[in-house]
Parts: structure tokens; C-alpha cells; sequence
């Protein structure tokens, strides 16, 4: 309840920022895209991390102006990073499944694009199996108009969801994302090694391109890219940085 009370006025306060995690072509070494990540900076406890908060903004309603907020203002950040010379640069951000149930969705993705002058195509997001497969009508007819838009569309934590696989040939997305469970063990575990070997497999058979999260270690890195992956992100790259840590890192290693 306490924790409730000070979530309502952490917008107005100030205690919100994003986080950016690069994500890495990986045949080229080339910063490819960041992953806008929520933070909340309470004055008291310190940094709350999302899984904590995040489940508590969408039960009390929250999460539609913190959803909007983040999308905004990533966006926003993205154009400014491509005026300084951060060329290229795409944005993914994470949506809420109820944020991507909402019938304003489309035009808040709109107005966002719009309010920060980003062209739709460096725009990527993040839906999860289940946000996607809820409201399959609904949820798919709002993937074809995003597209329509120009924006790409996700699909995060892939493999931990009940996803079935012929619905994924129907939905109109771009990229896979490798839950981060499957790389964990990628080296030493010879069925994780499977899995991924038969998602990149099927990702690139339908036409998507494939990352890998939570890649920690130059091993993982070697066997993923044994298996034509095109992008990872993780640790062994970078943790999430604020904007400015987020710089001076892309300035370093320029
Ligand atoms: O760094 P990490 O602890 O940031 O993120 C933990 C979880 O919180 C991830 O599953 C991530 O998808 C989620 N998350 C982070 N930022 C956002 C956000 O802006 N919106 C939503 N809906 N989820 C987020
Ligand atoms: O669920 P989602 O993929 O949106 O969230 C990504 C989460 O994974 C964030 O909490 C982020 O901080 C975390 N993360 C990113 N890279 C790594 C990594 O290499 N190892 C671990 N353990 N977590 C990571
Ligand atoms: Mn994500
Ligand atoms: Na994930």
C-alpha cells in the first residue's frame, strides 16, 4: 500500500528513467538497436527493480501512463542520439499487455512517433507470446495496422510462453528474442543447444530475424554465432545504461 502510494507520484516526481541495453549485429560487432528499460529511482529505497514495480503498475492502473511515458520519451531520446550522430540507431520497448490491449494503443504509438519527429522503421516493440495469443483477433488485426505504420513488432522471452507454432507463421513480426534461460547453459547443456539451434532454424525460416539475450560470456557468443544468430545482447556486451553512461560507452567503443 505504501508502495502503491509513492508508485502514483513517481511520475510527477521524477523518480522514473530508462535504462538502455545495447543490442549487437553480430556479424558486424555494430550497435544495432537499445532496449528502453524502466527504472525507478525511490528517494528512499533506492533503485525498485520492474519485476517488482511493474506487476504493481498494471494491477493498480498505472501502467498505461508509465507505458506511455517510456514509449515517448525513448523515442524522443532515439532522434536525438540519430541528430548527434548515433546513426541507424532503432529503439525496442517493452509493452504491457494491457498496455497493448488498450484501444488507444495505436494512437499513442502514433503520437509518440510523431511528438519526437523518429521515423516508425527505428521503432521496435516488445510483445510477449501471451500479450500477443490474449486477444488473438483483436491483438493481431493491432499487429497488421502497426505495420502498416511502419513499426516493428518483437517477440520477447521467446520460448517460455505457450506460443503454438502456427500461430506465429500468421502474425506479422520481425524479430525473435531468445529468453535468456535458453543461452544460460547453451555451452555446457547439449538440449539448450538444441532448442536455440531449432529457433534460429525456424526464426530464419519464416523470415525473422533472432536475438539472443542474456548472452555473459564469449562461449555463448561463439556458439551462437556457429548458429547464424543475428544479434545478442547481455551482459558480455553492456548492462543497461542511463543515456549518458549510455554515450560514453557508444563514444568508446567507436
Ligand atoms: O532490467 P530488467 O530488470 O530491466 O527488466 C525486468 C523486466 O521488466 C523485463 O521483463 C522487462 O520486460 C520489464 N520491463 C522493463 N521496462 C519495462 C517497460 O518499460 N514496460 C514494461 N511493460 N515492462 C518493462
Ligand atoms: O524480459 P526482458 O527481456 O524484457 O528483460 C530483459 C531483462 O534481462 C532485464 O531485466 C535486463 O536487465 C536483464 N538482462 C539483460 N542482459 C542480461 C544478462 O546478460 N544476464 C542477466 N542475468 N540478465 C540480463
Ligand atoms: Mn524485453
Ligand atoms: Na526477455
Amino acid at each position: 500500500i505504501e508502495i502503491e502510494r509513492s508508485l502514483r507520484k513517481a511520475l510527477e516526481n521524477n523518480e522514473l528513467y530508462i535504462a538502455y541495453q545495447p543490442i549487437i549485429d553480430i556479424k558486424t560487432g555494430n550497435l544495432s538497436t537499445c532496449e528502453a528499460l524502466l527504472r525507478w529511482d525511490h528517494p528512499e529505497y533506492g533503485l525498485i527493480p520492474p519485476i517488482q514495480f511493474i506487476p504493481i503498475a498494471e494491477e493498480i492502473g498505472l501502467i498505461h501512463s508509465f507505458g506511455n511515458w517510456v514509449l515517448k520519451n525513448a523515442c524522443k531520446q532515439t532522434k536525438e542520439w540519430h541528430q548527434r550522430g548515433i546513426e541507424n540507431l532503432s529503439i525496442s520497448v517493452n509493452v504491457s499487455a494491457f498496455q497493448f490491449q488498450n484501444k488507444f494503443f495505436i494512437e499513442e504509438v502514433k503520437e509518440a512517433l510523431k511528438y519526437s519527429g523518429l521515423e516508425a522503421k527505428y521503432l521496435h516493440l516488445e510483445l510477449t507470446e501471451s500479450a500477443m495469443l490474449n486477444h488473438t483477433m483483436e491483438a493481431i488485426n493491432t499487429m497488421h495496422i502497426l505495420n502498416e505504420i511502419g513499426v516493428n513488432i518483437s517477440i520477447d522471452d521467446f520460448g517460455t510462453g505457450y506460443s503454438s507454432l502456427s500461430y506465429l507463421k500468421q502474425l506479422p513480426i520481425h524479430r525473435l528474442k531468445i529468453d535468456r534461460s535458453f543461452i544460460n547453459n547453451i555451452k555446457t547443456d547439449s538440449r539448450e543447444y538444441a532448442i536455440v539451434n531449432a529457433i534460429m532454424t525456424m526464426g530464419h525460416g519464416l523470415g525473422l530475424n533472432v536475438v539472443a539475450e542474456g548472452v555473459e560470456t564469449k562461449e555463448q557468443l561463439t556458439l551462437l554465432k556457429k548458429l547464424k544468430c543475428d544479434y545478442i545482447q547481455g551482459y558480455f556486451v553492456e548492462k543497461p545504461m542511463p543515456p549518458k553512461k549510455f554515450e560514453e560507452w557508444y563514444y568508446s567503443t567507436d
